[in-house]
Order: C-alpha cells, then structure tokens, then sequence
C-alpha cells in the first residue's frame, strides 16, 4: 500500500529528516525533506534527494558472493558464512589473531549496526590489527581532545545558532554540509548567522562555496593553520586579550606554558609562511577577543594535514583563551540522549605501536597508512586476512597502488559492503548489507556532536527478505565464527551476550539513572527487544534524560521516541565543564606533554617554509574537495547524482596553468613520490596560486568493480598520490591535503 515513511537520512553528519513517499511496490516515489523534523526542518540536500535510486540500484548486492575458480559467484548466507569460517581459522591457527586485519569504514558511523556491534566483533578477531577512516579524517582531533579533556570523545562543536563569529578553518560546510558540527540546512545556518548580524571568516586556500559568502576569506598556504593560530595565541597574549572567562576560571591549567610557546610565532614571522599579512592575522586575533560571542572551528582540511594533531589542539586553546569554551555562542559540549558508558581513564595514545613502522594506536586503532607495510612485510605478526566493514580502503586511504597490490595478495579478504568495489573485488567473501530503508536508524555518533540536543529514532521502513540478515546479525556472525564457533550460528545467543554486557556495564556505572542495578531484572525489563533496539533502549533509558527505567517516568525510552517520528529536541547546548572532564587533574589541560613535545617540528616548518616560499616554483600543493553530489567513494553509482558529468577535474590557477601550457580541459600529469595520475584540467581563479585540488574517491575503472554508473565516468583515484609515509606523526593521521606534487601537460 502506497504510504509516506519518516526517517532519518544516514548519508551525512547533517542527520536530516525525510519523509519519503513509497508506492504500492514498496518503492521510493519521492523524496522530501521532512517538514516538522524537530532539528531538520524540511531540509534536504541532492544526496538525500535521490536515496530512492540508491535504494533501487541495480548494481546493489542482495545476496552474498563467495570467490569460486577465481570468480566472485552468488551465494546463500550460510555458503558465504562457511567459507569465512574455514578459511579464517585456518589462518588463525597457523599465524595467530594478528594475521586477520579489520578495516572499518565511514558509513559504520551512519548505521546501528556499525556503532552498536562494530565493538563485539573487533574484540572477538583479538587483533591488534585495527584500522578505520579515522586515520584518514578526524583522528588528530580525538587525540587533541583526549589529551585537552580527558576523553576522545568530548569533541566541543560550534554552537552554531548562537555564535556572533565564526572562524572556520579548512572546511567547507555548505558543500559538505557539516562535520564534527551535526546541523541540518548547515547553508541556512550561516545564512542566518550574518542575517542577525554576525560574521562569518574562512580560513582556506580555496575560494570555496562557503568562502564565497563569507565575510572574510583568507586564502592560506595549505599546512600552515597551525602556524596562523600560533600566531593568533602569540598575538591573544602580546595584547593582553585572553580572558577565559568566570565561567572557566579555576578549570584551566598550563595557561602560561601555552602563553611561552606561542611567543616566537608571532603574525609577523608566520605571514609568509601561511601566505597571509600579518595584519589579517592581528585583525582575526582581535575581532575574536573583541566579539562576545566567537568561536573557531577546524575541519578535514587542518586534520588531515602534516600538523593535523596540533591545528586541532590549538582550535581549543584559542577557544579557551577568548573565554569562549563552553559558553553558549562558543564552543560547546553536546550532551546526548544516550548514555556515554563509564568515565574513562586520562587518556593516552601509544599505548602499542604498529609492527613495522612503529605508529601510535590512538583510540584502540592504528594509521591506515601502515596497512600495506603490515601485509607486505613477513615475520610473526604479517597480516594475511582483511576484513572490511563499510570501507573502500583502495580508495580512500594512502598509497593506493601499492595497498590495491597488497590487499590482492592476501590470503583472505572478506568484505561487508553493498558494491563490488576497488576493495571488495579483492573480497573471497562479500556480504551485503540490507537497504536502508530496511534498518532502524539511530545516530548515536553524530547526536553527540550536534549543535541542539535531539533525539531521533527510525524504525525500519521495509521488512528484510526471507533468509536475509540484518547487517548487525552479520556482524554477530563474523564475531562468533572468530570466536570459534561453527556456521550456522544463531546470531540471538551472540546478541544476548551482548546485551547482557551492556546492561552490566551500565549498572556498574554511577552515573546510570537506573532504578535497579540488578542485571537480570533490567534485561527482564528490555524483553522482547532484541538487537540493537534492545541496546538502544537501554542507553536512552539509563541516559541523561532517560526515565531511569521508573525514576524519571516521563523520561525518555525507545518507546517514547517511537512515538515521535520526527525527534524530540531537548534543548540548546547548555555548559558541562567540569563534569566533562576526565584528565587526571580534573582541568582542562591546555598543554599536555605528548602535544607541546612535537612543537620544534612546526619550528622547523617554519624555517623551511621562509626557504622554499621564494625557490620552489616547480612543486604545487595539493589539496582535496568535495561536491555536493557526491559521498566520498560511494555515491557514484547513482544516476541522479553522477549525471554523466566529471566531477574528477584538476582544478588549478590560470597562472600556474599557463606556466605549464595547459589549458582548461587539456589533460595533466600530476606526480608525486608515490605516483602519478593523468586528469583533465580545470582552470579557476578560486585557488590560491600554487595550490591544485584534486577530489578524492574516484578511479572506478578497475576491473571487477560492478558499479556501472561509477564506471562509465571513472575519474582518477587521488590517492594514488597520496605517499604512505606522510603522516601527522603525533595521531598517524594520513597528510592528504598540503602535499607537494608535480604537474605537467601530457
Ligand atoms: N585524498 C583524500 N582521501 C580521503 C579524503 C580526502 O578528503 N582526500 N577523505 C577521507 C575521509 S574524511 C573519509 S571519511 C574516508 C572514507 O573512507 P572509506 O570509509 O573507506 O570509504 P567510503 O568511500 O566512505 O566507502 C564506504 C564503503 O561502505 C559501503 N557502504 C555504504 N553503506 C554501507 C552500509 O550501511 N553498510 C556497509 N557494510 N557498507 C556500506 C560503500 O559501498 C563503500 O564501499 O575517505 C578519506 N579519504
Ligand atoms: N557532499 C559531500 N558531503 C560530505 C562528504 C562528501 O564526500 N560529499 N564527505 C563527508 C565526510 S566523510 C567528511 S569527513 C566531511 C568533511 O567536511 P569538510 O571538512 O567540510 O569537507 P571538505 O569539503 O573536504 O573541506 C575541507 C576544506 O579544507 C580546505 N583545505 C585543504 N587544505 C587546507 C589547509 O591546509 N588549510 C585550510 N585552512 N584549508 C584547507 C579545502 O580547500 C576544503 O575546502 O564531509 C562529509 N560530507
Ligand atoms: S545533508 Fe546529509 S543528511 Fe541531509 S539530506 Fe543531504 S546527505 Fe542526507
Ligand atoms: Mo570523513
């Protein structure tokens, strides 16, 4: 029967709405923005727009595949289940847990199944071997925040709809809509910002979308953010402008020391180095001292950068020394629907190091850009198996010819991915997720970075097919195959060991509003719920505005969000220092050891830069972008997206075309240590002069990869570019904007 469903869009950190009109088929016939969506109201983006042709697209697995004579054939569940298991524990017995590597993509933050049991697998495979797409993003600012506050996870966003001032630093929110920043209509946003008279500033070597409209727009030199907020503490200091404010005095500890190191930065010996005057730099210091309500925000173009770690930590020192941390039109803490999990400890990285190259685990995790060093390189620890959940590591991450190699010659790679992609072609075992409109939604990820605390559960709109998992029960599956047990595996006994973790979690944690910390009653009480509505429940009834399973009866459950379909807004981002913090002083700690100790390196930055600025004419910095109508490496099958056009363009000054004898269209080369890439040129007066920008998540044209939309207009992969070697060595983050590279006409 033809029927409207209402439910969240998970293809963005935006989180918005949609009411989607299905016809008598069960087929999207349209898509709107979801008009009474408490955070979203009625806003949708193309990407949104067109998840009906994603849902239908012919290319989509259904069923699984499973590697047969060398070919990828379709297979029952049970097949492709048995064959994981063989294969895996052979590799187990022989080599140990550490030869099976998990690579954890970006949509595992989009879906239940990604955030709720992403963990139970990763402990059940008990190898080191862990890595994500945090390494290629936002990695740098876990680690600045774990050290600043104590916990990874407390990320402090712009209060986006209060602020006076807002200084954005190498991202572009209008295209991208958000991130670390969770706000629907994000454009609108900042629209209304300067409508009630606030100022937009945007810090990119780009004239960007969101440049365009800015107030001011700074065309820095890519990698030198770190160098101009230096300068801007050195200038904060100097003037006697850092003020943090009655609410933070008291909480704030190694204001001096940051004070001491920032001195020699001042803008004067920054400006050339970040391609800035020294005067833009002042007037930014001053206009954020002298503004209330201001606040800086940084994004993938400062963390997936050289000083990744330390743009990051000094977007919140800055912050603290303006008195805006934690302050309504600052930036603030969200404070989610969900219950967190227990305090954690002071955080720490490098708690181990990656086997061949020595890196930093951060957050449990590894660089990926060492991936390929661990599956080339032999001994007791290589790594022989891959399991991918969610990801496309071939395209997206460092060094990409060489990892595409590496990934072939595994033993084993089994992918969870709805597509035959660069990566899941390698796959011995591909097994398809449900649609999206198959699952329950739930963002437990991207509410705790929204500018307003929502809450807003999706249940699943369609019913999944006969013998067709749910991606948490593969998930489930994988996990109990890793711990032994034999296909078929029913994936509820794995699922209540689960849920009865959590709920013992949950009762050991003070800070749980619980009415009974008895384990056995509370998952009596969570009973027939099962899966990860079984969790969910849980955590928003144990969470801040839970109803305590009955100490709050007008608190907050699942059942209370099923009964409002468009969300519950629970209010503007209120103050949380100091209950947020966990470091071991109980302060905010504005100069933490592992951060101040990688500081002579942006010295020695400093220098070089005053040496190549005048010599270097040969090399060009790269960057990356994005575009509205696509979705990193995934949303190129999609006809109403991709629309035939080339999106994979070299985009370049027209004075460092000239020099070069290309014209727009014509075909470069364009190489790096790592490797090179033929793309058409597009000339464009919006970049800065010696900087190209090349977009990630293209080069479709491989063989085996069944995405023929995607194929029909390849584009070139960017990092194939990208060396493994450079890396912000504090987080292991890759270095994918700001890299050196040549070009040439073909
Ligand atoms: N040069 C350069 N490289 C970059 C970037 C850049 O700016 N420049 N950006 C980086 C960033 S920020 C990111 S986040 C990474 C992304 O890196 P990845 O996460 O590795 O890549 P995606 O392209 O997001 O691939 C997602 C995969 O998940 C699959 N998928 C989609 N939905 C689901 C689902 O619900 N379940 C499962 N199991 N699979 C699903 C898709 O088919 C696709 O294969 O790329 C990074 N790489
Ligand atoms: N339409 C669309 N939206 C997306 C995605 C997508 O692929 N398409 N991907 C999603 C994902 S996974 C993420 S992580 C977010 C990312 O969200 P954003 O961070 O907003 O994304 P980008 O558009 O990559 O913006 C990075 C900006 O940094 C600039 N930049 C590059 N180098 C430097 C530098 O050294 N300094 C400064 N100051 N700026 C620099 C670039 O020119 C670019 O404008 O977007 C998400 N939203
Ligand atoms: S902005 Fe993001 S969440 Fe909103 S419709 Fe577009 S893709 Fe979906
Ligand atoms: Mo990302």
């Amino acid at each position: 029967m033809a029927r409207t469903v209402i439910r969240t869009c998970p293809l963005c950190e935006a989180t918005c709405g949609l009411a989607i009109d299905l016809d008598d088929h069960d087929r999207v016939a349209a898509v709107r923005g979801d008009a009474n969506d408490v955070f979203s109201r009625g806003y949708l983006c193309p990407k949104g727009a067109t998840i009906g042709q994603l849902e239908a697209d012919p290319d989509r697995l259904t069923t699984p595949r499973v590697r047969r004579g060398g070919r990828l054939e379709p297979a029952g569940f049970d097949e492709a289940y048995a064959e994981v298991a063989t294969r895996l524990r052979a590799i187990t017995a022989e080599h140990g847990s550490d030869a099976v590597a998990i690579y954890l993509g970006n949509p595992n933050v989009h879906n239940l199944a990604g955030q709720l049991y992403v963990r139970p697998l990763v402990k059940a495979l008990r190898t080191t071997n862990v890595y994500s797409a945090s390494s290629v993003d936002q990695l740098p600012k876990h680690v600045s925040c774990g050290y600043l506050f104590g916990d990874p996870l407390a990320i402090p966003v712009p209060d986006l709809d209060r602020t006076e001032l807002l200084v954005v630093l190498g991202a572009n929110p209008r295209v991208s809509n958000g991130s670390l920043l969770t706000a629907p209509d994000l454009p609108g946003r900042l629209t209304a910002l300067q409508r009630r008279g606030g100022r937009l500033v945007v810090v990119d070597p780009k004239r960007t979308r969101t440049a365009e409209r800015a107030d001011v727009h700074l065309a820095i030199r890519p990698g030198a953010d770190a160098l101009l907020l230096m300068a801007v503490v050195a200038t904060l200091v100097a003037e006697d402008l850092v003020d943090v404010g009655d609410h933070l005095r008291g909480h704030v500890e190694g204001l001096e020391q940051v004070a001491a190191l920032a001195a020699p930065f001042a803008p004067e010996r920054v400006a050339d180095a970040c391609g800035l005057p020294a005067a833009a730099i002042r007037s930014l210091a001053r206009e954020l001292a002298a503004t209330e309500r201001s606040v800086v925000y940084g994004r993938l173009g400062t963390t997936a950068a050289a000083f990744g770690t330390t743009t990051s930590w000094l977007v919140d020192v800055v912050n603290v020394l303006i008195g805006s941390l934690d302050r309504p039109g600052g930036a603030m803490f969200p404070k989610p629907a969900h219950h967190r999990g227990p305090r954690r400890r002071p955080f720490r990285h490098g708690r181990r190091h990656s086997r061949v190259r020595g890196l930093p685990e951060a957050i449990g995790e590894l660089p990926v850009a060492t991936l390929a060093d661990e599956i080339e390189t032999p001994g007791p620890g290589q790594v022989r198996a891959l399991i991918t959940v969610a990801g496309n590591p071939v395209i997206s991450t460092p060094d990409a010819t060489r990892l595409d190699a590496a990934i072939a010659s595994l033993d084993l790679v089994v992918s969870v991915d709805p597509y035959l992609t660069a990566t899941s072609r390698h796959a011995d075992v591909v097994l398809p997720p449900p649609g999206i409109l198959q699952r329950s939604h739930y963002d437990l990820v991207f509410s705790a970075l929204a500018v307003r605390n929502v809450a807003n559960y999706s249940p699943a709109a369609l019913p999944l097919g006969p013998d067709q998992p749910d991606e948490w029960e593969i998930l489930l599956t994988l996990a109990a195959i890793a711990l032994g047990q034999d296909p078929p595996v029913d994936p509820d006994l794995a699922d209540a060991f689960v849920a009865r973790q959590a709920v013992e979690a949950v009762v050991a944690d003070p800070d749980a509003r619980l009415a009974t910390r008895d384990t056995d009653a509370l998952l009596a009480t969570l009973d027939p719920r099962r899966g990860p509505e079984r969790l969910l429940d849980l955590l928003l009834r144990a969470g801040p505005y839970g109803d305590g399973f009955g100490t709050h009866p007008d608190g907050l459950s699942l059942d209370a969000l099923l009964a409002a379909p468009h969300g519950i807004d629970l209010g503007p981002l209120t103050p949380r220092v100091p209950e947020v913090l966990t470091t071991s002083s109980g302060r905010i700690e504005l100069a933490p050891e592992p951060l101040t100790a990688d500081l002579p390196r942006l010295t020695a930055a400093l220098e070089a830069a005053a040496k190549t600025n005048a010599a270097d004419t040969d090399h060009l910095l790269l960057i990356g972008r994005r575009h509205l109508r696509t979705n990193n490496s995934w949303s190129h099958n999609v006809p109403g997206l991709a629309k035939g056009q080339q999106l994979c363009t070299l985009e370049m000054h027209p004075d460092d075309a000239a020099v070069r004898g290309l014209d727009d269209g014509a075909v470069a080369e364009v190489s790096s240590p790592a490797g090179e890439v033929q793309v058409p040129v597009a000339i464009t007066e919006a970049l800065r002069p010696g900087v190209v920008s090349l977009p990630h998540g293209f080069g479709h044209d491989l063989e085996g990869v069944q995405q023929r939309v995607a194929t029909a207009n390849p584009g070139v992969n960017s990092n194939r570019l990208t060396p493994r070697e450079a890396i912000d060595p504090i987080s292991g983050t890759a270095v994918l904007n700001g890299l050196a590279v040549e070009v040439r006409a073909l």
